[in-house]
């Protein structure tokens, strides 16, 4: 094992607070949703109870109605804001603990099989109950997306938040969070720019918007019909999507295995909407799959990530994949580190400016899992390559600079150092 193994479990280690681990010390104090759903697969490279553990303790946090929040405050902390009492969530989740009022990416169901799948290799048969128990978790959080997110049948599913998407002030939502309104009741006490400086954070009208959106959704007192009515952005979101058909094809996998032939019928379904719903988004003239704004209509097209993350799910006709393969090239083109979250061509792009521009490990390692099932394996090696080499050179940050390979964000991040140990197994 090497000393950057070592080092990548050693800030897992840093940052478990007693079987759930926080993205980063400060900085962000609590249990994120996809950021452990990431954590997880890292510590199955070398620890199977903590990996269970690890979505054990996020499902502690689970509303009655199926939805996995974004946060989960275990325990108090006064290093970030928006905090428990800002979204005052307790009546629509009867169990301590407390929690956010959105949810995350679902990454939660590609967690729990990749870690199955390690827990079979090691020939571990008592992690059956736990398994068991996980996958129901995830199935009732996969038929709260479709039922609340999907409700007029687009084969597509909403965000209702920036932050759900897990790349908040990305330039895909600048159009339609301009309609949202800066004003808000509750005073904006930022604590991120204390950690970390403000030139690489989103912009403080950024930071109005999003509270004012929670002010909006609190209103409704959390109920999802009120919030889908009422919501003042809307999008249909191709990375969100890609991630819940990705992961609805993990659980399907996991029910095949555990003999749960009604679940397997019930996922297949909601398999085959996804997957209809997300063919439509590709744009041949994008080379790559858009987001589609509901409050306006119309195709969100600004390059980002999320154009290629439906590759996790989806197999490309051969037409496509050439289109996928030039087009990640060009964002590569010139870059010490690929693949950028805003396209280095656009006039969005910012090098440092969060999910404007930076490299985020766990991206890329979604990104070469998409290229790998569409048998893109060079040019999947080459951003591997490039990701361990950042983390190699800059340490285990929170995000990178493309341009000049520069550590950005965050240190010691869980989800970084959980990346390098997968993408290193
Ligand atoms: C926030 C923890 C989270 C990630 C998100 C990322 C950022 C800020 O940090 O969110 O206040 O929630 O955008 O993807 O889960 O690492």
């Amino acid at each position: 094992m090497s000393d950057i193994t070592d080092a990548a479990r050693a800030i897992l280690a840093f940052n478990d607070r007693g079987g759930y681990t926080v993205p980063t010390d400060a900085l962000y104090p609590f249990q994120w949703n996809w950021d452990s759903a990431f954590v997880s697969m890292g510590f199955a490279t070398f620890n199977i109870d903590r990996a269970y553990q690890e979505l054990e303790r996020l499902i502690e946090g689970q509303w009655d109605d199926g939805m996995l929040p974004h946060i989960v405050f275990h325990v108090p902390s006064d290093t970030y804001f928006p905090g428990p009492d800002v979204w005052n969530t307790h009546h629509r989740h009867h169990k301590k603990p407390t929690t956010s009022g959105i949810t995350q990416p679902p990454v939660f169901g590609m967690a729990l099989r990749y870690i199955y799948e390690i827990a079979l290799t090691e020939g571990r048969e008592d992690v059956l109950a736990r398994t068991r128990l996980l996958f129901h978790a995830a199935l009732r959080s996969h038929r709260w997306w479709m039922k609340v997110r999907d409700p007029e049948k687009r084969g597509l599913v909403a965000i209702l938040h920036p932050w759900e998407s897990g790349s908040d002030n990305s330039p895909a939502w600048d159009e339609a969070l301009a309609r949202v309104s800066t004003i808000t009741k509750t005073e904006i006490c930022r604590q991120d720019t204390k950690h970390v400086s403000a030139a690489m954070r989103p912009h403080h009208a950024d930071y109005q918007r999003f509270i004012h959106l929670v002010e909006v959704y609190r209103e409704c007192k959390w109920d999802p019909v009120k919030q889908w009515s009422a919501a003042p952005f809307k999008v249909a979101d191709v990375q969100m999507t890609a991630i819940l058909a990705r992961a609805t094809a993990d659980l399907i996998w996991i029910a095949s295995h555990l003999n749960l032939l009604d679940e397997i019928n019930e996922l297949s379904t909601i398999h085959r909407i996804l997957l209809d719903g997300l063919r439509g988004r590709w744009r041949n003239n994008l080379r790559g799959f858009v987001s589609l704004d509901l409050i306006s209509g119309k195709d969100i097209q600004k390059p980002t990530q999320a154009y290629f993350i439906p590759l996790i799910a989806i197999e490309l006709d051969t037409y496509q994949r050439e289109a996928v393969q030039d087009e990640i090239e060009r964002w590569c083109n010139g870059m010490i580190v690929g693949v950028p979250s805003t396209a280095p061509f656009s006039s969005d792009f910012e090098s440092k400016r969060y999910w404007r521009g930076p490299v985020w490990a766990v991206i890329n390692w979604l990104i070469v899992d998409g290229l790998c099932k569409n048998h893109l394996a060079e040019l999947a090696a080459i951003i591997e390559g490039n990701t361990i080499n950042a983390i190699e050179r800059a340490g285990f940050c929170e995000y990178f600079d493309p341009i000049t390979g520069e550590g950005l964000g965050g240190n010691s991040f869980s989800w970084t150092a959980a990346a390098y140990l997968v993408l290193r197994h």
